[in-house]
């Protein structure tokens, strides 16, 4: 059983229920031009975790171990979308890249450097939480999965949510720092912090290349 550095100490993970987690690297999160960018964000923070996380996808691919990718947004007619996100957001309205979170448009979709190969599940998700309103739990359940290494965005908000949901379900998270990324160099560090605190809180946190050299 593979066992790396993290904080707050060693992560062993099983290679027959280990899946690795890629949450939200979509155009409108993390493109100059696109929505996150128009809220006046620095979207550098996110696109720089593109380069090690499509390293670590090639290292993971060539294993042949499973990979969930997901896409936060909702459907044309925002039927699943609450009006509460609704009124604070911009969520359906038209944008450089379509419409804002919906799916099918381009802005929606997943970066061309990480596009999902045919074959990889793809859950699309309403919430921020990656279980909320989706089958992600019954996709584990039959990969038979324990153990989860979580990439993607934004550190705070997407992957912290689906660190907490993963936790209470109790899949045993390592997050990966250099593959998580949030618009605010303040809540990355505070975000990585709180995963690790107390023991180990929610998980573990360690550098990607730790994963890969796990996985010779
Ligand atoms: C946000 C996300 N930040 N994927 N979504 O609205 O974290």
């Amino acid at each position: 059983m593979p066992t790396l550095e993290a904080k707050p100490g060693p992560y062993t993970f099983n290679s027959d229920s280990v899946a690795l987690l890629v949450i939200d690297m979509q155009r409108d999160f993390l493109l100059p031009g696109g929505f996150g960018e128009s809220l006046g964000n620095d979207v550098s923070q996110l696109s720089r975790t593109i380069e090690p996380l499509s390293v670590l996808l090639a290292a993971w691919r060539t294993r042949g171990l499973p990979v969930v990718h997901t896409r936060e947004g909702h459907l044309p007619d925002l039927s699943d979308c609450p009006p509460a996100k609704l009124s604070r957001g911009q969520i359906g309205q038209e944008g450089a890249f379509g419409r804002i979170l919906i799916r099918g448009e381009y802005g929606h979709d997943i970066v061309d450097e990480l596009a999902p190969l045919d074959g990889e599940i793809v859950v699309d998700k309403p919430g921020k939480g990656a279980f909320y309103a989706t089958d992600l739990s019954e996709i584990l359940d039959k990969l038979g999965t324990r153990s989860l290494i979580v990439t993607g965005v934004t550190t705070e908000v997407c992957v912290h949510t689906t660190v907490r949901e993963a936790n209470d379900r109790g899949y045993e998270c390592l997050v990966l720092a250099d593959c998580v990324g949030s618009y605010f160099p303040e809540f990355q560090r505070a975000g990585l912090d709180m995963i690790a605190a107390q023991g180990g809180i929610f998980g573990w946190v360690a550098e990607s290349p730790t994963v890969i050299d796990a996985l010779q």
